[in-house]
């Protein structure tokens, strides 16, 4: 007859009580990252260089060469993306340079896609 088993015996969940506070720090966060948005503006033909130099110093925080440079992409190429946001942070940088592009009767188009 053995009785060791019984000395540390496993509980039917699989823990034990042998007193290890270590493992909840050993286990893997399940914080996950939100999904991504692409920001991007749209090339047309009305909408001033100047204008879209300032939607992006206002709205996206670019300084005025970099905004210019990256005006100029979309200038050239037909659109470039400004910025990468989590969902709500890119619907409202959309929403806001649409609105202050309608209010300023401009054409220009911003939109968002997932990464
Ligand atoms: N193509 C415009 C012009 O020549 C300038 C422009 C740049 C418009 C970027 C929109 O997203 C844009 N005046």
């Amino acid at each position: 007859m053995t009785l060791a088993p019984q000395l540390m015996a496993d509980n039917d969940d699989g823990s034990n009580d042998d007193g290890d506070v270590g493992l909840a720090l050993k286990t893997r966060p399940k914080t996950k990252r939100p999904p991504l948005y692409k920001v991007m503006l749209l090339n047309d033909d009305y909408t001033p260089m100047e204008f879209v130099v300032l939607v992006l110093e206002r709205f996206f925080g670019i300084g005025h060469g970099q905004a210019t440079e990256i005006m100029l992409t979309v200038h050239k190429k037909g659109l470039a993306v400004v910025g990468v946001f989590p969902f709500e942070i890119a619907e409202t940088k959309v929403h806001q340079v649409m609105d202050f592009s309608r209010r300023h009767q401009h054409p220009l188009q911003c939109t968002m896609e997932k990464e």
